[in-house]
């Protein structure tokens, strides 16, 4: 199988509603198709994203930047082509833009992989698991009153979670409690309640809003102070009885090294195109079980599936709904539980229809 052509596209997916965190605001995601296509007929489908439709041009240029380390290669040599985009990448800045453009392409060369091989990514890898808890995490976002979060919580427990991620971060951390509160008392004690801060605290308020939620039974609070805080970081899982989770700001198995020395998380959330794609969270996920720490995917539920299945540590993935739109296949939320796809490579096929009626 020979690499003959990469064709990149733009489009905006509109949410169902606006997605609004302590660091965040949007209300539709752009989107930069990757497809990678060869003289098999075969074609690798990937995306990488923004919260909007600034600087996809730039994420498009810098996929375009590397498609020489493709033109006329098989795709089998994901390893080979990931080495030589990083290696070109140096000058640049091995973080940011340029990770996530390996990202997009490393993934869509598993993907192809899979589809030659004729299997789920995820029995590529090596199975672990045949399915994976998952949590509800497009809502109870900051904006939302008490009413609505309640509101929103029970229409996810109707569409089969058990599990669901409360945004923290309100100007009065007074306030993050109550709602905490109330989403406890509304859901009952057999729903798992996550948090996350998205980096909007200090260590001490961290500290303080954690001891408040203790009691509460929340299973983990996520990026409680500034990602780069990686002290910080710490002094928080060392003074509260809530495991700490964090990752999805960090970059390739360096960045998780970095976290992981500095003792930084109890689980550790790697995000797909911040990582380097399918073969560096494969890594990052192996260098976590060396210390011990579970792996949660961050977003990028359909493709991080093929982790989930055949990571050992991989304990859960995030569910977000906001990239369904440009898939054919659907994922179905079961008892808290995602199957694994079966299709071929990731499993999951682009929506043409959809893709060409969102161009921008
Ligand atoms: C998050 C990430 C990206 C966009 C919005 C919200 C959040 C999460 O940190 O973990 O889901
Ligand atoms: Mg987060």
């Amino acid at each position: 199988m020979k690499i003959t052509n990469v064709q990149t596209q733009k489009v905006l997916v509109p949410l169902k509603k606006p997605l609004i965190t302590a660091i965040h605001k949007t209300d539709s995601v752009g989107v930069v198709i990757v497809k990678i296509e060869t003289d098999t007929g075969l074609v690798g489908e990937n995306y990488v994203f923004a919260l909007n439709k600034d600087r996809l041009d730039v994420f498009d240029a810098m996929i375009k930047s590397l498609t020489q380390f493709l033109i006329g290669n098989n795709p089998v040599y994901v390893e080979k082509i990931w080495q030589q985009m990083w290696q070109d990448c140096n000058p640049v800045g091995q973080k940011g833009i340029a990770i996530s453009a390996i990202s997009a392409i490393d993934t869509a060369l598993w993907d192809l992989i899979g589809k030659q091989a004729n299997m789920p990514l995820y029995q590529v890898f090596g199975a672990c698991r045949d399915k994976v808890k998952t949590y509800a995490s497009s809502g109870l976002w900051l904006s939302s009153n008490i009413d609505e979060l309640i509101e929103e919580a029970h229409g996810f427990i109707d569409q089969g979670f058990r599990s669901m991620k409360l945004r923290l971060g309100k100007p009065d951390l007074k306030e993050d409690v109550e709602r905490a509160r109330a989403l406890r008392a509304s859901v009952g004690d057999d729903i798992e309640i996550l948090t996350d801060a998205n980096q909007s605290l200090t260590p001490r308020q961290a500290i303080a809003l954690g001891r408040q939620l203790e009691d509460l039974n929340i299973a983990w609070l996520e990026e409680p102070v500034p990602a780069h805080d990686l002290a910080g970081h710490n002094r928080v899982l060392e003074a509260i009885n809530i495991p700490v989770a964090s990752g999805e700001t960090d970059y390739t198995r360096f960045g998780m090294k970095d976290m992981l020395d500095h003792k930084a998380v109890d689980i550790l959330m790697p995000d797909l195109q911040r990582i380097g794609g399918l073969s560096e969270f494969r890594k990052a996920a192996a260098l976590a079980s060396a210390y011990h720490i579970p792996v949660s995917s961050h977003i990028f539920t359909e493709q991080s599936l093929s982790i989930a299945g055949s990571a050992d540590n991989c304990i859960s993935v995030e569910h977000v709904d906001w990239f369904a739109p440009l898939y054919q296949e659907k994922i179905v939320i079961n008892d808290g539980f995602i199957d694994m796809p079966m299709g071929a490579g990731i499993g999951f096929n682009f929506d043409y229809d959809f893709i060409d009626q969102n161009l921008i």
